[in-house]
């Protein structure tokens, strides 16, 4: 019995009043109104059921950000007691509560030592519109004030705000109004389509010399940070190269420049450490968060910071005239209070290190391995990619990479399960509290799609 529950409504009632009222993200909307989006309607686990009573294995964790899974009953609990007892008040007025004073001492108890404050945000996006004016007061409180230049990457994503567009390297949002002064990008660290004859050490070297080449151009006096995911995510989960975060780092310290991690979607157990900036070994001055700080149970997101930033905002700082109506509120901060104490008492990150995540990884190489669409598994922990080949031995893409991967998704979501696709990836990073059982049926899944994928362009 796959209907465990139902809306009153029919599904075709619920579309034709979406399509009335929403402009839905990154989509067509006409299209979308021709097609009718699928209503989702509840979730439990891993699991998502539709308005018809479908069932789909949710690879992706809605959008990488339920790293409990869905109906944590504890989570509810937490968000219940809290809004009883105090449903809103702020830090503005000499005033602080203790949900988020909580939250700030668990938080800090599992980031590494040389992190001791957090300016908290409602989302990912404005954790990196927080970012660019912080890192900027930081430099004029340092004498510095002309280090005002923030440096991305291209096909870089750190949000859909009109800062964090622009700090982004999505082109084709940039041209759509998403631009600002005093943002520079570089090339992104993607080996197999770019890499051409280098090995990926050589090339992961050479992308992160771009960072010194970019810095003298502008002159260092006038660089503040630069910021990148430590994998990326909505570019395509793309790891860099091993080479890549040393020398990157190397640079930043030799020229003063913050180096600044967007951990929105690596942070909190994604890759096996708690931080996936630790997967890589390198040590960001501020770290962007959101996403699974709550695991998506309620909007909350935030900017660490390093004690040397922390220091000089509080000791010479004076005021930071900035603040958000619902900075640290207590309803958010109780769930990822809840959340986090799961993700650390229930062992889910470790487990992830020591056993789902490997398990995955090896799962997919063994499936994927020899397969004639597959040139690449990149991943670690519970996230990974595949990439489409055209030619695995020149590592040469299909012209309509994009199509194929689309089709892909969509014979995915036909086998009941919801992985996405980006340009020719096909990413998965189910919740963190997969076990191995539905590891499996999430690879098993896929391979159907790959293969249906692979048997509709003459390739199986
Ligand atoms: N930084 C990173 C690295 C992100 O991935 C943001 C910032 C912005 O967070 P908010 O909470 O403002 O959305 C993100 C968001 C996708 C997808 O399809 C990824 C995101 C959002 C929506 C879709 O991969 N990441």
């Amino acid at each position: 019995m796959n209907v465990p529950f139902r809306l009153s409504r029919a599904t075709e009632d619920y579309q034709a009043s979406d399509a009335a009222h929403h402009i839905h993200a990154f989509l067509d909307q006409k299209a979308l109104n021709a097609e009718g989006p699928r209503v989702i309607v509840r979730g439990e686990g891993l699991y998502l059921w539709d308005n018809d009573g479908r069932r789909y294995l949710d690879g992706m964790s809605g959008l990488w950000c339920t790293q409990l899974g869905y109906g944590r009953r504890d989570l509810t609990a937490a968000a219940s007691a809290q809004m009883d007892q105090l449903a809103y008040y702020n830090m503005f007025f000499h005033t602080t509560h203790p949900a988020v004073i909580e939250l700030s001492e668990l938080l800090f108890s599992l980031l590494p030592k040389h992190y001791s404050h957090v300016i908290y945000t409602n989302s990912g996006s404005e954790a990196n519109e927080v970012l660019i004016r912080t890192v900027r007061r930081f430099w004029q409180i340092e004498g510095k004030p002309q280090k005002k230049i923030m440096i991305g990457r291209w096909n870089g994503y750190h949000g859909s705000t009109l800062a964090a567009t622009a700090l982004g390297g999505m082109k084709f949002m940039h041209e759509m109004g998403g631009m600002i002064p005093d943002i520079a990008h570089i090339d992104e660290p993607y080996w197999y389509a770019q890499g051409g004859d280098l090995t990926p050490a050589e090339f992961g070297h050479k992308c992160a010399q771009q960072l010194e080449e970019k810095i003298l151009e502008l002159g260092a006096e006038n660089v503040a940070g630069f910021i990148a995911e430590p994998f990326q995510g909505a570019g395509g989960m793309i790891f860099p190269p091993e080479s890549y975060w040393p020398e990157i780092q190397r640079i930043c310290r030799k020229y003063d420049v913050l180096l600044c991690a967007d951990e929105v979607i690596g942070g909190f157990g994604r890759t096996g450490e708690w931080f996936a900036h630790q997967h890589f070994g390198f040590e960001p001055d501020t770290l962007s968060i959101a996403k699974g700080l709550t695991s998506g149970y309620i909007p909350m997101g935030g900017l660490v910071l390093s004690k040397r930033i922390a220091e000089a905002l509080v000791e010479e700082g004076g005021v930071f005239a900035h603040g958000l109506t619902y900075s640290g509120h207590p309803v958010a901060a109780a769930v990822a209070v809840a959340n986090l104490k799961a993700l650390r008492d229930e062992g889910i990150v470790t487990r992830v290190k020591s056993d789902t995540g490997p398990y995955l990884q090896s799962c997919l190489r063994e499936v994927f391995g020899n397969h004639p669409l597959i040139g690449e598994i990149q991943g670690a922990g519970l996230v990974a990619a595949l990439q489409f080949a055209e030619d695995k031995a020149t590592r040469k893409r299909f012209d309509n990479e994009n199509d194929i991967a689309w089709q892909c998704r969509t014979f995915g979501f036909e086998e009941g399960v919801i992985i996405r696709s980006t340009l020719g990836r096909m990413i998965m990073a189910p919740a963190l509290v997969a076990g191995r059982a539905e590891i499996d049926e999430l690879v098993e899944k896929t391979r159907k799609a790959v293969d249906r994928t692979a048997q509709q362009i003459g390739r199986l």
